[in-house]
């Protein structure tokens, strides 16, 4: 709704990147996605790696770190024939691709950039048409989760998946990838899970929005008092027994009325 599929609960309206939790029957085309492995099944710059400083690592113990290069990178290609699709159903305008990844920047004086870089390849392995480019935040205190969707265009045979990360302060890359994810589903997947996804910021939002409410309920709140008339007693049911005899004496009509008197 209003763009903001990513904080709306509605049904149907959920983000189909959102890692946490995953959309139902959500896979992972990529090999070693979270880097478990080191850079198995990657291609990467030299000197690219993994670290596992934590508490900066996101999933597991392990996340891609581009090592000292000015321009680094870690990518996958993967063949959508032998992952199973056909070419009819490739070209038939009813698949996207939807990536993401999980990507941190180390606090610096201006924080060493990163960004997704999803490219379509035909059966020969050209680009067809532009990639598409997801420019990350560079957030420094949590890793940002960054997706998307795009439609598969006709005659696609393999994606690749790449993340970038640019050096802009010393001398070692630090903007980092974890939770890598790139599945291809039918452009008609629309998942329930909009909100809430894990993170610190989306569990505050949630808290926050809870306070308000119940500060708002005790603002309208409002209490109803109820007066009902109620009969007489019946005191000639009952003998009464006042505290002194001569009291009697003087009768219980005279003493009711005493105090009007
Ligand atoms: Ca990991
Ligand atoms: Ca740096």
């Amino acid at each position: 709704m209003n763009g903001q599929h990513t904080s709306s609960p509605a049904v149907d309206a959920g983000a189909t990147f959102l890692d946490v939790p995953a959309p139902p029957g959500a896979r992972n085309l990529l090999a070693n996605g979270s880097f478990e492995n080191g850079t198995t099944g990657w291609s990467v710059n030299v000197g690219g790696g993994t670290l596992t400083a934590d508490p900066f690592v996101y999933s597991g113990t392990q996340y891609f770190a581009a090592g000292t290069v000015a321009a680094g990178f870690a990518e996958q290609t993967i063949d959508l024939l032998a992952a199973g699709f056909s070419t009819a159903s490739l070209d038939g305008h009813g698949l996207a691709a939807i990536f993401s990844g999980r990507i941190r920047s180390v606090a610096e004086a201006l924080p060493d950039d990163g960004r997704l870089v999803l490219t379509f390849l035909n059966g020969s392995g050209a680009a067809i048409g532009s990639p598409v480019t997801l420019t990350a935040l560079d957030t420094t205190d949590r890793w940002e989760l960054v997706g998307g969707r795009a439609l598969l265009p006709v005659g696609t045979r393999s994606i690749r998946y790449r993340f970038e990360a640019t050096r802009r302060t010393g001398s070692t890359n630090d903007c980092y990838l974890d939770g890598a994810i790139l599945d291809v589903r039918s452009t008609t997947a629309a998942p329930d899970v909009g909100a809430y996804g894990a993170t610190v910021t989306g569990d505050i939002e949630v808290l926050e929005g809870k306070l308000k409410l119940l500060t708002n309920r005790v603002a309208y709140s409002t209490i109803e008092v109820t007066f009902q008339a109620r009969g007489n007693a019946a005191l000639h049911d009952q003998p009464i027994r006042l505290p002194f005899p001569w009291l009697g004496e003087l009768g219980l009509p005279k003493l009711l009325n005493l105090g009007s008197q």
